[in-house]
């Protein structure tokens, strides 16, 4: 058997990290792959899914917030400091599977995985090489050019922060219009357009700084590929496929 392959589920707050790791969990299911899902968030409360391994075994946001005398925020942080000293004990029970995908589902807010330094770690310690960051570009901010790009920028700062592979997601992709998914994808791949959509957006100042961060967008491709994923388990299929053309050449794991 090879090894399992990591999907880590990163993204701003609310932006459907859970639901998709637990609609990818369902979906391999009814197609005979085999995986499971890693809750890293000491402070999920109620999750859509019943995670094979659960950072709160070890870790509670409140006990953190009790015994420190901190709030959420400073205790989240902790949180995230403390993860790295349980990766040995997360690794072990991932390996207790043997499983061909572990999905892991990352805590609510972004900076906590991207910014911290265990969120690198933990990648580094399980697999680096058969580890794929799935970026999800929170669908409300598809909708403007302007917006887009912001979530370009971060998708691209979590990728300099990682430096994994990854691939961009545009999630909740049900509560767009037709058109509007339409354009976000058109935007995902011609960048021209995309800037001139900016462009008309805003102010003179506003365009050279949109001209000089597409330039930096352009450059490192990150750009070039997003996956619309909803409700339905729609786009999960092609997310998939992408991620065992990466790293099995194509090879289809599933039974029928
Ligand atoms: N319509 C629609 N709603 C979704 C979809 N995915 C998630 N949601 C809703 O969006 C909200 C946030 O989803 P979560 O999956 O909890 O998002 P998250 O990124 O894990 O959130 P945090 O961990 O709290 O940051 C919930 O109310 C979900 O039901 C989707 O594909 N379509
Ligand atoms: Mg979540």
């Amino acid at each position: 058997m090879k090894e399992e392959i990591f999907v880590y589920f990163i993204g701003t707050a609310g932006s459907g990290k859970s639901t998709l790791t637990s609609s990818f969990k369902q979906w391999t299911e009814f197609r005979g792959v085999d995986a499971i899902t890693v809750n890293l968030d000491p402070g999920a409360e109620n999750l859509p899914y019943v995670p094979d391994v659960d950072i709160r075994d070890w870790i509670s946001l409140k006990e953190v917030m009790d015994s420190h005398g901190l709030g959420p925020n400073g205790a989240q942080i902790a949180c995230a400091d403390m993860i790295a000293l349980n990766t040995p004990d997360i690794k072990e029970s991932i390996n207790s599977f043997k499983t061909n995908y572990v999905l892991m589902d990352t805590p609510g807010q972004l900076e906590l995985f991207v910014f911290r330094e265990s969120g690198k770690y933990i990648m580094k310690f399980l697999n680096p090489q058969r580890s794929i960051v799935a970026y999800l570009i929170d669908h409300a901010l598809a909708k403007t050019a302007s917006g887009f790009v912001s979530q370009l920028l971060l998708s691209l700062t979590t990728n300099f922060r990682l430096n994994q592979s990854q691939i961009n997601i545009l999630s909740k992709s049900d509560m767009l219009t037709e058109q509007e998914m339409k354009q976000a994808i058109r935007w995902s791949k011609d960048s021209d357009e995309l800037y001139n959509t900016v462009a008309n957006e805003e102010g003179s100042v506003y365009r050279e700084m949109s001209e000089n961060v597409l330039r930096v967008i352009q450059n490192f491709e990150s750009h070039a590929i997003l996956f619309p994923t909803g409700k339905d388990f729609f786009g999960i299929e092609d997310l998939y496929t992408a991620i065992q053309l990466q790293f099995e050449g194509g090879e289809d794991l599933m039974s029928d």
